[in-house]
């Protein structure tokens, strides 16, 4: 092997630890997650399991990030920080669409559960 062969088989290596390590750390935000909204609705703890609080979709690629996802981000995954932030602009705060209402904080066309603000909001959608 020559020199040049073992920089790109050792750069190589680098970029696939460093994926990985960064794989590893959107299930540890969402475990995080879990635990800090512990009394979060089933709803939403489903979709915190699919990553649908930060993501557009269940790719959870840093590309798809949505506007609460992206707050998350942009504040080093400090959840008291981003609670009283209106990420979606839907007119309530991050932790009132988590802890009362049931909605995707990062969504303001978010599911509906029940009798909760979701639910109003699903009339004028
Ligand atoms: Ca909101």
């Amino acid at each position: 092997m020559t020199r040049k062969n073992l920089l790109v088989a050792s750069l190589s290596l680098c970029l696939l630890t460093y994926a990985a390590g960064t794989a590893h750390a959107t299930p540890s935000v969402k475990n995080s997650w879990k635990t800090r909204y512990a009394a979060a609705c089933a709803t939403l703890r489903t979709a915190a399991d699919q990553c649908l609080i930060c993501h557009a979709s269940s790719n959870a690629s840093i590309d798809n990030l949505n506007s609460y996802g992206t707050l998350l981000l942009d504040n080093n995954h400090n959840f008291a920080a981003a609670e009283p932030v209106d990420s979606d602009g839907d007119g309530r705060t991050n932790v009132q669409e988590i802890l009362t209402d049931c909605t995707l904080p990062g969504d303001n066309m978010s599911p509906t559960d029940g009798s909760t603000w979701g639910a109003i909001k699903s009339l004028f959608r």
